[in-house]
Formats: C-alpha cells, sequence, structure tokens
C-alpha cells in the first residue's frame, strides 16, 4: 500500500501519497511580480503578491525534498501572436498590450525576459514547466499527460493570481478527478478581498471543488 501522509486542511484533513502528489506553482512570472510587465499594464500594483514568494520558495523545497513531482507553469503566447484570441488582446484597455515592447521585453511573450519565471521560484532540470495561452493549466497545453504519465491524483497548487489563474487550473483539475489543495500564503491576489473570497470558494460546500490548507501545513505533511 502507499505510504499517506496527513494534510491538515480545510475543510477537512486530505490523506495522499507523495509519490501521487504533484506540487503545481501557478504562473509565478515576472510578468506578474514585476514591474513592467502584463500585471503592472492592466492597472495593478504588482507589490501585492510579493508576499507568495517566500511561502511558495519553503513549499518548493519541501516538495523537492519529498520527492514530489513539481510542475511550473506560464502564461504567455507565441512571439507572432497567432495564439492569443483577439478578445484577450483587446480586453480591459491595458496600458501596454500582450506582444507590445515593456522593460522585461515584450508584454507576456514566450522567450522574452519577463515570460520567465522569478529567481527565487526557478525551475530545476527535469521539473516539466507548462507554457499556457490561458488561464487554465490544462487548455491546450500537455499537463493532462503529464500528471497521468506521473499517476498522479493529488494536486498542492500555489502561485499567482489566486482568484484568476489559480482558480481556473483548480477548477480543471477537480472536474478531472484530481484531489487539489491550495495552498492560502503561497497564493496572492491583486485584489485581496478577491484572494479571501476565491479560498472561501474552493473549500465551502463540503469543499466543492477543493481544500484549503497553508505552507507551514503543507510542510508538515511532507517533513
Ligand atoms: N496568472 C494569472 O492569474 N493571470 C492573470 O492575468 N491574472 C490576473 O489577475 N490578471
Amino acid at each position: 500500500p502507499a505510504a499517506r501522509c496527513r494534510l491538515e486542511a480545510e475543510p477537512s484533513p486530505l490523506l495522499f501519497d507523495p509519490a501521487a502528489t504533484a506540487l503545481m506553482i501557478i504562473d509565478m512570472q515576472r510578468d506578474f511580480l514585476e514591474p513592467g510587465g502584463f500585471g503592472e499594464s492592466l492597472g495593478n500594483d504588482v507589490a501585492l503578491l510579493a508576499c507568495a514568494v517566500e511561502p511558495a520558495a519553503a513549499l518548493l523545497a519541501a516538495a523537492r525534498g519529498a520527492g514530489l513531482l513539481v510542475v511550473h507553469t506560464r502564461e504567455g503566447h507565441r512571439p507572432d501572436l497567432s495564439d492569443v484570441p483577439p478578445a484577450k488582446l483587446a480586453r480591459g484597455a491595458p496600458s501596454a498590450r500582450i506582444g507590445d515592447p515593456g522593460p522585461m521585453g515584450r508584454i507576456l511573450i514566450r522567450g522574452e525576459a519577463g515570460h520567465d519565471i522569478i529567481p527565487a521560484l526557478q525551475p530545476r532540470p527535469g521539473e516539466p514547466v507548462i507554457d499556457k495561452p490561458g488561464k487554465g493549466a490544462f487548455y491546450a497545453t500537455a499537463l493532462a499527460d503529464i500528471l497521468s504519465t506521473g499517476r498522479i491524483d493529488t494536486l498542492l497548487v500555489c502561485g499567482v493570481t489566486t482568484e484568476v489563474c489559480v482558480h481556473t487550473t483548480v477548477r480543471e483539475a477537480n472536474d478531472r478527478g484530481y484531489r487539489c489543495a491550495v495552498v492560502a500564503d503561497a497564493c496572492a491576489s491583486y485584489n485581496p478581498a478577491f484572494h479571501l473570497a476565491g479560498l472561501a470558494m474552493i473549500k465551502a460546500q463540503g469543499g466543492i471543488f477543493g481544500w484549503v490548507t497553508d505552507s507551514a501545513a503543507a510542510i508538515a505533511a511532507l517533513a
């Protein structure tokens, strides 16, 4: 029988097998966390996301130590913009649109400096990096294949932003049968009220599409 670990979470503890569990770190990119990128172009104060970095880094170290599959995601598009829906390109009247030049290169474009994951959370060789054009990590990516090849049934999820790409990914994963525990303090939003509401939605109704935990509980469970 598989080794079982116990994660303290809401609305209930979650038993998991580390060999069948992946840590998913969503979109911890310079484009969202640093000035001059996509997040700021949408009118956001990017400093609001900084609080997630240390908890996510501690969680990443614990996951690596426990031998979990670690999957990183990045939101972004092809340099020729052929995978950007016109509705996404036009929306929000951003100060700089996707593909426009900025201080970290072209906004939200693969291969540009701003598209890269922040230094504190750099992937290691062997850790899959999922480049996704949408908010969810399953849409138009190989994530489903990677998780099924790894015989994964449980996801620890963190990253930014709580109510956008983290939520969309957790909703997609839940419908695909994955048990998802969102690590609250390793997530952040440009809107703190949305962060709290987003977490509350996940665990309401008996855990309608997941569990909510924090980095201390997750690290303790992996120790
Ligand atoms: N990664 C992610 O959440 N993409 C976003 O566009 N989030 C915003 O909150 N804008």
